[in-house]
């Protein structure tokens, strides 16, 4: 678990980093992507997910974990699903999965 810990929190950082140039222009606050739901915590409200790169906030491809807002119905997700999600970058610098649903 501690390693597990110290991945994601790599990769958190990284994000952070890479996307320290991002401008805060309402075009680039939202992106559209479809990865691979490696785990869901429906009570937490967290998923891990293994997503391309995303141009949108200059990330590479990465596995991480991403807050879901409290609106968005996890139930109908497994892990290991295909999946196609919403990451919105608010105005304090987080990233929330604001829609996320089985790839088509
Ligand atoms: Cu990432």
């Amino acid at each position: 678990m501690p390693s597990l810990f110290r991945q994601v929190m790599a990769a958190l950082l990284a994000c952070i980093a890479l996307s320290g140039a991002l401008s805060a222009a309402e075009s680039e606050n939202r992106a559209q992507v479809i990865g691979t739901l490696h785990a869901v915590d429906a009570q937490k409200k967290v998923v891990n997910i293994d997503h391309p790169a995303i141009p949108e906030f200059k990330w590479p491809a990465m596995r991480m974990d991403f807050g879901v807002a409290k609106e968005v119905n996890l139930a109908p997700l497994k892990a290991g699903q295909k999946i196609q999600f919403t990451v919105t970058h608010s105005e304090k610098g987080g990233y929330l999965v604001t829609a996320i649903s089985p790839a088509p």
